[in-house]
């Protein structure tokens, strides 16, 4: 069998500049945080999950310059649309700027909505989870809220998720629901991060698997790759 051959899914990050995308794969990747991660440079981290190679894709800082084009997002397999918990614009502009850019995902590109920074607002933020409660899918909960007060809320992104379906002309009888895919996190703490990506990981699988059951093209191997004979008929004579 050969190794090359093995399919490939595309996990992209959206969201406004500074809501935390870089520090979320930093987390999940390196698994620290650093007050000044910079994203220029690295601009996918692949991720082996099973026997499958998923490639996460951090904007490269370009979504300050509005320069992310649809490239960005071309045949995504998941997208995760990320937001500060603390900034009601980065909710927005969520739906106004980086909702779009999704056109060129795949069509039955999975959602997830992402609330970082809940070590602002969340006492239980504080830790990062147990093993024990990132392995319990459980709805998310609200807990005791600290400090500043929470700005957007979870019910404000189910809301932009139902949306989202809404855009997509999809019914959501037949998409994921919206309380299973709306995340709230902290990169700083490590607070469902891994249960983040892991959910979406597990959900890009059967995508990868029934793209290639359907002959869609997948990850290039090179090694068999033959061009196709050209059935040249004198074009150029
Ligand atoms: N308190 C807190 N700060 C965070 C968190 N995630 C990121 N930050 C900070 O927010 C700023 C922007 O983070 P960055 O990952 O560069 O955001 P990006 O522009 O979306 O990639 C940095 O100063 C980070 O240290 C978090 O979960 N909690
Ligand atoms: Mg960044």
């Amino acid at each position: 069998m050969g190794r090359m051959k093995k399919p490939d899914g595309k996990v992209v990050l959206l969201g406004d500049m500074n809501v935390g995308k870089t520090s979320l794969l930093h987390r999940y990747m390196e698994r620290r945080f650093q007050d000044t991660v910079s994203t220029v440079g690295g601009a996918f981290y692949l991720k082996q999950w099973g026997p499958y190679n998923v490639s996460i894709w951090d904007t490269a800082g370009r979504e300050q310059f509005h320069g992310l084009g649809s490239m960005y997002c071309r045949g995504a397999a998941a997208v995760i649309l990320t937001y500060d918990v603390n900034n009601v614009q980065s909710l927005i502009e969520l739906e106004d700027r980086f909702l779009a850019l999704t056109d060129s995902a795949s069509t039955d590109c999975i959602f997830a909505i992402v609330g970082n920074k809940v070590d602002l607002t969340d006492e239980c933020a504080l830790l990062p989870e147990t093993e024990d409660e990132s392995r319990s899918k459980k709805p998310i909960t609200s807990c005791i809220t600290a400090k500043a007060q929470k700005q957007v809320h979870v019910e404000d992104a189910v809301a932009l998720y139902k949306r989202i379906l809404k855009y997509k002309l999809l019914d959501e009888k037949d998409a994921p629901a919206a309380e299973k895919m709306c995340f709230e996190t902290s990169a700083k703490t490590g607070y469902k991060v891994d249960y983040l990506f892991e959910t979406v990981f597990d959900m890009v699988v059967p995508l990868i698997l029934q793209h290639r059951a359907e002959g869609l093209p997948q990850t290039v191997d090179i090694s068999i790759y033959k061009p196709a004979k050209q059935a040249k008929s004198g074009c150029c004579a």
